[in-house]
C-alpha cells in the first residue's frame, strides 16, 4: 500500500512556543521541515489487541498519481451548509469562522476530551497523501492532501473494546451557513460515520491541508475526513466532534435518501446509483474529448481494503 514517505513531517520537530497557538504557522513549519526518506512510524503496535489489530500496516504510498490542478479542486466543491451548487458553496464558505477550533473526542473511550486543533496537530505526524477522490455524482479528481492518520488520533484517547463505530459531526454555525438557517435539505449538523475498523485503517486520514498549504475553507477547513475508497460524501468537512459508539450512527445522506446513499458507500462500478450508473467517471480537468475513466472497485484501493468486507455481498451494500 502506498503512503508517501519523503514528505513525512514529525510535528515533534516543532518546538518554538511562539507558534504553539498558530495553526497556519504550525502546518507551514511542518511542511517546511519535511524529512527525506524516513520510514513510516509503526501504526498498529498496540496493547490489548482490539478489532483492528490485524489490519496491514502501511508501508507504501501513491505518488504515481498526477494531482488535479489545485484551482479546479478549490472551485468545484460540494458544501451543502452553504449552497447546493458548487460555485456558490465555494464563495460562501469563505465566511466560515475557523478560529479558534476544538474537537471533542468522546463516547466509548478511556480518555474523552476536547482538544484545540493545534494541540492535536502537535501530536500527529503530518504527511502528504495523494489520493483519488470520487464523488457519488460520478466525477473524480486526484488530491494531494496534507493530514494524519485518524487511527493514530483515536488511539490517543484509548478506544474501549465496546467501540464499534465512529460518528463524525460537522460544525453547526448557522450565522455563517445559510442552509442551516433555512433548515434546508438535511437535519443539521452534517453527520457521517465509519465502522471502527474502517476508521482505524491506515488509508483513513484527517486532512488539514492540500497542495502543500492549509486547507481552503470550501474544502473542509480546518479539519476534514478523507476516506479514499468511499464516495465523497463520507469525507465530512469542518469536524468538531468524533464519537466512538457501540452502534452505527444515523448519517446525513443515508437519512435523507436511504435508497441512494448507503452507510458503507464503498465505491463500486457494479452497483448503480438508482438514478445513474457508477461505471465510469468524469475526471476533473479532462478535456471534452477525453474518455471517461473506468471506475474501479474501492476506487482502486481494493488491495488495501477489500479484506474489511470479505463477509459482505459486494453487489448489494451501496
Ligand atoms: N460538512 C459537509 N461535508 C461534506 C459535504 C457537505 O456538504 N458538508 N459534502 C460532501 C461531498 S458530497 C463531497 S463530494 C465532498 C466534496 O469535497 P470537496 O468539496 O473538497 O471536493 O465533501 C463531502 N463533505
Ligand atoms: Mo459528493
Amino acid at each position: 500500500m502506498i503512503i508517501k514517505t519523503k514528505n513525512d513531517i514529525p510535528s515533534s520537530e516543532i518546538t518554538d512556543p511562539l507558534i504553539f497557538r498558530d495553526r497556519r504557522k504550525i502546518i507551514k513549519a511542518m511542511l517546511a521541515t519535511m524529512l527525506a526518506g524516513s520510514g513510516i512510524s509503526p501504526l498498529l503496535a498496540d496493547d490489548n489487541k482490539p478489532v483492528w489489530a490485524d489490519l496491514p500496516t502501511c508501508d507504501i504510498i501513491a505518488d504515481s498519481l498526477t494531482p488535479t490542478p489545485a484551482e479546479l479542486v478549490k472551485n468545484y466543491t460540494n458544501y451543502y451548509e452553504f449552497a447546493f451548487n458548487k460555485k456558490d458553496s465555494t464563495k460562501l464558505a469563505q465566511n466560515l469562522i475557523t478560529d479558534p477550533w476544538s474537537v471533542e473526542i468522546s463516547g466509548e473511550v478511556e480518555s474523552p476530551g476536547t482538544y484545540y486543533l493545534e494541540d492535536i496537530l502537535r501530536q500527529q505526524m503530518l504527511r502528504e497523501y495523494i489520493y483519488r477522490f470520487r464523488c457519488v455524482e460520478a466525477w473524480s479528481m486526484v488530491v494531494p492532501w496534507v493530514g494524519f492518520s485518524l487511527g493514530n488520533l483515536l488511539k490517543t484517547v484509548k478506544p474501549l473494546s465496546t467501540a464499534k463505530f465512529v460518528k463524525f459531526t460537522s460544525v453547526y454555525q448557522p450565522e455563517t451557513m445559510p442552509k442551516q438557517r433555512s433548515n434546508a435539505m438535511h437535519e443539521w449538523p452534517y453527520v457521517e460515520g465509519l465502522r471502527i475498523d474502517e476508521a482505524m485503517h491506515p488509508l483513513t486520514i484527517l486532512a488539514v491541508g492540500m497542495y502543500g498549504d492549509i486547507l481552503p475553507k470550501q474544502n473542509g477547513a480546518p479539519l476534514r475526513l478523507v476516506v479514499p475508497w468511499k464516495y465523497g460524501f463520507k469525507s465530512i468537512k469542518a469536524i468538531v466532534k468524533i464519537e466512538l459508539l457501540k452502534s452505527p450512527p444515523i448519517t446525513s445522506w443515508n437519512r435523507f435518501a436511504p435508497d441512494e446513499y448507503g452507510f458503507y458507500a464503498n465505491i463500486n462500478p457494479a452497483v448503480a446509483h438508482p438514478r445513474w450508473s457508477q461505471n465510469s467517471e468524469r475526471q476533473l480537468g479532462s478535456g471534452f474529448f477525453t474518455p471517461r475513466r473506468q471506475t474501479e472497485l474501492f476506487n482502486g484501493y481494493g488491495e488495501q481494503v477489500a479484506s474489511l468486507y470479505s463477509d459482505m455481498d459486494l453487489r448489494h451494500f451501496f
